[in-house]
């Protein structure tokens, strides 16, 4: 009988622990918290924070005593820290609280304090939320926005959702994030209602204390749209009146208020060229509205000109010949590569060129190209890949990272991620892809930090071996859990490229939900440039977009260096053929393969990479609770279906072209190109 009660009461204490398990607790997991003395002279909400930071989560030496030191030093930028074993000092309070995170992220990882000092790579760290204010969240994959209710109507603030945006800033400071757009670039006009405009200064108010500053997206024709004027033209004087108010009317509510992130004239939104006005216009009047109030625009790049000309050529030709007419109050933002978050794509020919524009980088965390929250891909190598590209525009080594981040043109930095994060328990949909929002904060604070660095520390905080005990990451652990799904991680990219759109090909997914493969998709009297067949150009003689000078010659927009380097085929790296050059299916390849050849391995390996993550995830099954170790099963199950599909769907498209077989060595195709076709068999 005793035995039973015990093991009756073991049984739910294992449960309980297993239970516990949703995900909710992101990176931020720690349940042990040694004796610390923390001695701080200041008095504010952020330093009281830090403190409890400190006292809840302490896994330092029993008993230790920590300073906390708000002294300025000019080594120290922005809310940078010098990290001492018992020291923190910083110019700001927010400074402290990044150092407790950073000094308590050091602890947790098991290593010893690197005493050092930390700036930041960019001023401003932001999370651009693709939320609806009727609570959807376009390209969201993780439930409803955290921000706006169902249906839009309700703004009143409860109990749980303070609590919610609580835990959220804290994630975020704890990777040093310190803005974040609340609402869609294809933006409402609703949010600068008064009404309206009482829920962001609720969001605000929870976030201040963590230093996350709140921005919100408009719409540019919001003066008529919602002022009640009869145009929104930036030259009006009623409209530029109108825009002074508003931006009044927020700062009364928001003194700290951070500005505006404007989609202007681009997939329908309006902006001044409705007006026949320019993008300097329309972002100059918005920067003059918030200036007497400290904020910014940031104003969007990503924009499609009216005529059909490549794409990948738009942006530069439209932002390009207005550089150094901004206001010092604009930003420029631009997504990393010049077509559209794509598995891979060469960085955007603006970066580097606009010499006196602060330009930002825009990455795209939720996975819209990249499996939705259905498939394990981890980004930190995408982004890595792209901070190291060579822009040469100011000699050799004038990469994207110092480009953007102040070393080379000193001027204003900001980077933004379009968040992946929505009211799912674990918040971002697939337990793996939280590792996304952490290392896109980790890298917008220090944008030379290694993916690998990045999975290490990501992998200790969250699959935390001994969560009620201080930490202990054993050789067992490190050998048969860490290596492995570390391995996984750092792999996972690569593993999507070659399964979607190796060699460079891009932009060929299935409309509108962009998750399968769509290669064939075009209807009559849509725009050329948002069908498929237009971006990969297959023929009888070959396949990929000539973009040299005997094609839209879009790689003129490249420092001659690069641009002679990618515009030959005999340099081109081959992970950019397709990008940048329309090559005959019997081109030699480095492996010696014909391009028809290499392309059918390429496919064939990515499906068995992701045959080789579930492999290697079921291995680790003991190291992990069950509820996340179930939850990234089913998801490796269907990432592994999913890619069969891509490339049965790619090879069997394509071979209409080459008209090749399929190299012998390889696994047939188990699906038939039609029932793919005819069924959307893949629709997430
Ligand atoms: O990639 C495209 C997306 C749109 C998005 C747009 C943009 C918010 O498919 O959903 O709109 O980019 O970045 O503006």
């Amino acid at each position: 009988m005793r035995s039973l009660i015990l093991f009756t009461v073991l049984f739910f204490v294992v449960q309980s622990n297993v239970q516990a398990e949703d995900g909710h607790k992101l990176w931020l997991r720690n349940q042990f918290s040694g004796e610390v003395n923390v001695v701080c002279a200041g008095k504010s909400e952020i330093i009281d924070l830090a403190k409890k930071e400190l006292k809840n989560n302490w896994n330092g030496i029993d008993g230790a005593t920590i300073q906390l030191l708000v002294k300025k030093n000019n080594e120290v930028k922005g809310d940078g820290f010098i990290l001492e074993e018992n020291k923190i000092q910083a110019n700001t309070e927010l400074g402290l609280l990044y150092g407790v995170f950073e000094l308590l992220r050091q602890q947790q990882c098991g290593q010893k304090v690197n005493e050092k000092t930390y700036n930041p790579s960019y001023e401003l760290r932001l999370l651009n939320h693709w939320d609806n204010l009727n609570g959807s969240v376009e390209r969201g994959y993780a439930g409803a926005s955290i921000f706006w209710k169902k249906g839009g109507s309700d703004l009143t603030v409860s109990d749980y959702d303070k609590k919610l945006w609580h835990e959220y800033a804290r994630a975020n400071a704890s990777v040093g994030i310190n803005g974040t757009v609340i609402n869609n670039v294809n933006a409402s006009p609703n949010v600068l209602k008064a009404e309206t405009l009482q829920r962001v200064k609720a969001i605000a108010d929870v976030l201040r204390p963590f230093g996350i500053k709140v921005f919100v997206s408009i719409n540019f024709s919001s003066p008529a749209l919602v002022g009640g004027l009869k145009t929104s033209d930036p030259l009006n004087t009623e409209v530029i009146n109108w825009w002074q108010a508003k931006a009044k009317e927020i700062y009364s509510l928001i003194p700290d208020f951070g500005g505006f992130l404007v989609k202007a004239s681009s997939e329908g939104q309006p902006g001044p060229h409705d007006y026949g006005r320019s993008h300097v216009d329309g972002a100059n009047m918005l920067a003059d509205a918030l200036k007497p109030h400290g904020g910014i625009v940031m104003w969007r790049a990503f924009v499609y000109s009216a005529k059909e000309d490549d794409r990948a050529e738009q942006a530069y030709a439209e932002f390009f010949p207005f550089d150094g007419q901004f206001r010092d109050n604009v930003i420029i933002q631009v997504k990393n590569g010049p077509i559209d978050f794509m598995p891979r794509e060469p960085f955007s020919p603006l970066f580097g060129a606009m010499k006196n524009t602060p330009l930002m980088p825009e990455l795209q965390i939720t996975q819209e190209y990249l499996g939705h929250s259905i498939h394990l891909v981890f980004l930190a190598t995408m982004w890595e890949e792209f901070f190291k590209s060579d822009t040469h525009q100011e000699g050799p080594g004038s990469t994207v990272a110092k480009c953007t981040d102040g070393t080379i043109f000193k001027q204003k930095t900001a980077i933004a991620g379009v968040a992946n994060i929505g009211t799912d328990a674990n918040w971002c949909g697939h337990d793996f892809a939280q590792a996304n929002w952490y290392a896109f904060g980790r890298l917008a604070w220090n944008n030379q930090l290694s993916s690998e660095q990045i999975a290490d520390e990501w992998i200790k905080l969250t699959f935390n071996p001994d969560v009620n005990g201080k930490v202990n990451f054993s050789e067992n652990w490190t050998e048969n859990f860490m290596k492995p799904v570390k391995k996984m991680m750092l792999d996972s990219r690569e593993a999507a490229v070659n399964y979607m759109m190796p060699l460079g090909l891009h932009h060929i997914m299935q409309a509108h939900h962009h998750y399968g493969p769509g290669p064939w998709w075009e209807i009559e009297g849509v725009r050329k440039d948002w069908t498929m067949p237009y971006y990969h150009q297959a023929d009888s003689f070959g396949v990929g977009f000539n973009r040299t000078k005997t094609g839209s010659n879009a790689l003129a927009q490249y420092h001659p260096t690069v641009a002679e380097n990618f515009g030959d085929l005999r340099t081109c790296p081959e992970e950019y053929l397709l990008w940048f050059h329309h090559v005959s299916w019997n081109h030699k390849m480095n492996s010696g393969k014909t391009l028809w050849d290499e392309m059918c391995y390429r496919y064939d390996y990515g499906v068995q990479q992701v045959r080789g993550f579930q492999v290697s995830w079921d291995k680790v099954q003991n190291f992990v609770d069950a509820g996340r170790f179930t939850a990234v099963q089913r998801k490796l199950r269907k990432q592994a279906q999913n890619a069969q599909v891509w490339k049965d769907a790619c090879l069997l498209y394509f071979q209409q072209f080459s008209k090749q077989i399929i190299p012998f060595d390889i696994e047939r195709p188990i699906h038939n190109l039609d029932d793919i076709r005819k069924n959307d068999m893949d629709r997430p």
